[in-house]
């Protein structure tokens, strides 16, 4: 790893995983989304991973007038780089799922790079009593939802976004989806440098340990060469573990609410800003530093704060 290496961290915020039985913490109004990404940028985020809820109900949403009130309170507060979900829903089509990044034309957006069942009906089981109705049916039910992710959805997103000259935090959850990048990247859908975030630990996908994570690294490096950058996020409680070790191999990190509602184990987290000032403090005791937004635009070769739709 190089020596000035600067680690970025991204802050999920909310997503669209959680509910609001699961934590009091979890962000589901534009206020309390907009007042937790900017407490998570200014303990040393560099960018904010964004998802949208229904102020009322906290579930998720993907409709851009629930993204409208947060992101220019964001911009507002913070120099932070701004990255917008196209996967916060397990069941709508891809044209529904990146209608808020095609409005608001963000910095970053995610591209998820496969189908998979991505499953976290598990949680149902842990609570008796929810406080909204939609809460226990949408958990248990992705049992039987498949994260569509075809080759067509994903060339369908690069083309309609390309305008918008948008950078991808492109969705790696198993080794095969580096394969359907690197088909992408070949046929031109997306421009070096790439960035790759590792999905670690959601049931459907590769497993949070060390192992799998140097396999997909040296997987990466074997197909894209120096041409792109990656990040690691993990799920549950391998969140902090994990990207300390990303952050060690030369990697950047994710945390936040939407990945992990804890701040250790059995503890938790009593907001998104926790996280990252806990894993902040690790990397620098470690010896590290952590990027500001404008070196993570520069390592990413991202298009400005100026140059977004909001
Ligand atoms: N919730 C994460 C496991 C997206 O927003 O596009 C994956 C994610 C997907 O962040
Ligand atoms: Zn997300």
């Amino acid at each position: 790893m190089a020596r000035n290496h600067k680690t970025i961290i991204t802050c999920a915020v909310t997503g669209a995983i959680h509910t609001p039985t699961m934590s009091d913490a979890l962000p589901y109004t534009a206020d309390a989304i907009a007042e937790q990404a900017i407490a998570a940028a200014e303990a040393g985020a560099a960018i904010l991973h964004l998802h949208a809820r229904n102020p009322d109900t906290g579930a998720p949403s993907i409709a851009p007038e629930d993204f409208a009130p947060f992101l220019p309170r964001i911009k507002q507060a913070t120099d932070a780089v701004v990255n917008i979900s196209t996967g916060g829903s397990l069941t709508a089509t891809i044209a529904e799922r990146i209608a808020p990044a095609r409005r608001f034309s963000p910095e970053m957006c995610s591209m998820n790079m496969g189908s998979l069942n991505f499953s976290f009906h598990p949680l149902a089981a842990r609570y008796d009593e929810w406080k909204f109705d939609w809460e226990r049916d949408y958990v248990a039910g992705s049992e039987g939802n498949i994260f569509r992710n075809t080759f067509r959805d994903i060339r369908e997103a690069a083309e309609t976004l390309a305008p918008e000259a948008i950078k991808f935090e492109h969705e790696i959850y198993d080794v095969g989806h580096l394969y359907n990048l690197k088909f992408m990247v070949d046929q031109g859908h997306f421009r070096a440098p790439i960035f790759l975030q590792f999905v670690m630990g959601i049931l459907g996908g590769i497993g949070a340990d060390v192992d799998n994570l140097v396999f997909m690294k040296r997987t990466a490096d074997k197909l894209f060469g120096n041409s792109y950058r990656w990040s690691v996020l993990a799920a549950g409680a391998a969140q902090i573990p994990l990207a300390v070790t990303a952050a060690q191999m030369g990697g950047h990190v994710r945390v936040g609410l939407e990945d992990s509602l804890f701040i250790m184990r059995g503890e938790l987290a009593t907001s998104n800003a926790q996280q990252v000032i806990k894993l902040r403090r690790i990397i620098e005791d470690l010896g590290q530093s952590v990027a500001t937004p404008d070196e993570a635009r520069e390592i990413l070769g991202l298009k400005g704060g100026d140059k977004v739709g909001f």
